[in-house]
């Protein structure tokens, strides 16, 4: 028997997810647009990890420069209006544009709001403002979370804000701007494994040489990001990283290897990821879980965010 990206979906079944990033996800979607945005403020102020503004240059901000200036220079009833429209998924021009932006510049753009609301620029939270009872019920359960889960949760109500119609977007490809740097390469060594496969995946993941990382797929391999469907293919497979993985420092501690059906090869690694948003404060806690084929090369691909830092330790393959 051989392998359908839908069967290698579940190798390593004995992985704990941290299911409670989608949960509280979705209970953040069902508040009022104030509700959902005055919660952000108080989990983000609170959080006490501060972005590096340096990795403002991770995301090619130039794709939302003439949209921050134009919310800049409203008044500040229409200001808050643009957010509302943006945790409300209006079909309006500035949240089709903003759903236009990749994963990067959305953080970029409220970051750069965020320091504007500090300094008065754009509308602020009022700081009298009473969360409805669901909202501080969700904001206990973000508190509840550890760090690296709590970006995560950030992270997703950030990037599904805005309006993306469902037939023919026009997407942005971020890369009409020249490609970064890459990085200077460095060796990696992950304790139990010694797969040059995986060895390079890390090697160019972190050179950012998305090229030479898509170069190890098949050409129908998939790569599937935490909570969500896979992306198949070597050329959707580049698209995403150039969008998504600049900036990334993967940093692999453990793994296993084992042969399974047909010739592939299961490898299940643990480590953590840094994100250039908070450089080395945070670490999210994550599984690698591959499947290789015959010829070596990375059929699948799953990464997954830990449900526990015990969840590093756990190699089981059986559960
Ligand atoms: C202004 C404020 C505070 C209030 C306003 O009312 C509303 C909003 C939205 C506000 C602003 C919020 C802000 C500025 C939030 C910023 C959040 C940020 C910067 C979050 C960053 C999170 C980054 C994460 C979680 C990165 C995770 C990366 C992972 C899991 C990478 C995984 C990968 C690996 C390891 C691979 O091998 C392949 C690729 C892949 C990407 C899947």
């Amino acid at each position: 028997m051989s392998f359908t990206i839908e069967s290698a979906r579940s190798i390593f079944p004995g992985t704990q997810v941290a299911n409670a990033i989608p949960a509280t996800v979705e209970s953040c979607n069902q508040l009022s647009a104030e509700d959902q945005l005055a919660l952000l403020w108080f989990a983000y102020t609170e959080m006490g990890v501060t972005i590096t503004p340096a990795a403002m240059g991770a995301a090619n901000m130039v794709f939302a420069e003439k949209t921050l200036t134009q919310i800049k220079q409203m008044p500040a009833r229409e200001q808050t209006q643009v957010m509302c429209d943006l945790v409300n998924h209006s079909d309006t021009p500035i949240c089709r544009t903003y759903s236009s932006f990749g994963t990067n510049v959305k953080l970029g753009f409220w970051y750069q709001l965020g320091e504007w609301m500090k300094q008065g620029i754009v509308a602020p939270i009022p700081e009298s403002y009473e969360l409805s009872a669901q909202a501080s019920d969700v904001l206990q359960a973000i508190r509840q979370l550890e760090g690296g889960q709590q970006l995560t949760v950030l992270q997703n109500l950030v990037v599904n804000m805005g309006y993306a119609p469902t037939v023919s977007t026009q997407k942005v490809k971020e890369p009409v701007v020249p490609p970064k740097d890459i990085a200077p390469r460095t060796k990696v060594s992950i304790e139990g494994i010694n797969n040059l496969t995986v060895l390079s995946y890390v090697e160019n993941m972190n050179a950012f040489d998305f090229q030479g990382a898509v170069a190890l797929f098949a050409e129908d391999g998939a790569l599937q990001p935490p909570f969500q469907e896979p992306i198949v293919g070597q050329e959707n497979i580049l698209v995403y990283m150039r969008e998504e993985c600049y900036g990334l420092k993967l940093i692999p501690e453990r793994g296993v290897s084992e042969p399974t059906e047909g010739e592939f090869t299961q490898i299940k690694v643990t480590g953590k990821v840094q994100t250039p948003w908070f450089g080395d404060s945070v670490g999210i806690n994550l599984a690698w879980r591959f499947l290789l084929n015959p010829q070596g090369k990375i059929f699948f691909v799953a990464i997954d965010v830990l449900a526990t830092p015990q969840e590093l330790l756990n190699m089981g393959f059986i559960q």
